[in-house]
């Protein structure tokens, strides 16, 4: 299976000699309402973020600042992504493992999630991602 359930999305900048402004809204530049928001900084070059899937959990991910790399893992295939400005995001649905590196020194990235905290949603183990990918696709099988 080569689909992966994310794509770059861009905003609409307004940009004005004294500056740019970029806008967006729940169910129409971000795909889902959002019910939180977080964002992650300071992150050392060498380190890496994430490393786990979402069973439920919709996000839109946007480098308000710097730069970093997501590199999307939908059990079958990788998909590399670059997120480098802030009128620019990456939304990411359901079942897809990702791993978040190369952060710029300075990179702020802003994160939009359809869902409340909910640690029971997270995959933090590889092998359980894999298992997991292929039960679903199994009952989907079953299904048609
Ligand atoms: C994701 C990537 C892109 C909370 O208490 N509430 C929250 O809303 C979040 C997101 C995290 N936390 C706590 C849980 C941990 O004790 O903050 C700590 C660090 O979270 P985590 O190790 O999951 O951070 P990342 O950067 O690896 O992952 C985060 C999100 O958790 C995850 O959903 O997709 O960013």
């Amino acid at each position: 299976m080569n689909t992966h359930d994310c794509h770059l999305i861009q905003f609409e900048k307004k940009s004005h000699e004294t500056g740019n402004l970029v806008f967006m809204e729940s169910k129409k530049d971000i795909p889902f309402d959002i019910k939180r928001a977080y964002y992650i900084y300071d992150v050392p070059s060498y380190a890496k973020r994430g490393s786990h899937a979402h069973k439920n959990l919709k996000q839109v991910l946007i480098a308000l600042s710097g730069s970093l790399e997501i590199i999307v893992d939908n059990g079958y295939a990788k998909k590399k992504y670059l997120l480098d400005n802030p009128h620019q995001g990456l939304y990411l649905g359901s079942n897809l493992w990702r791993d978040l590196v190369s952060f710029s020194p300075g990179a702020i990235c802003l994160v939009f999630a359809a869902e409340y905290y909910d640690p029971s949603d997270y995959i933090r183990n590889y092998t359980e991602f894999l298992n997991f990918i292929r039960s679903q696709n199994d009952y989907s099988v079953l299904k048609s």
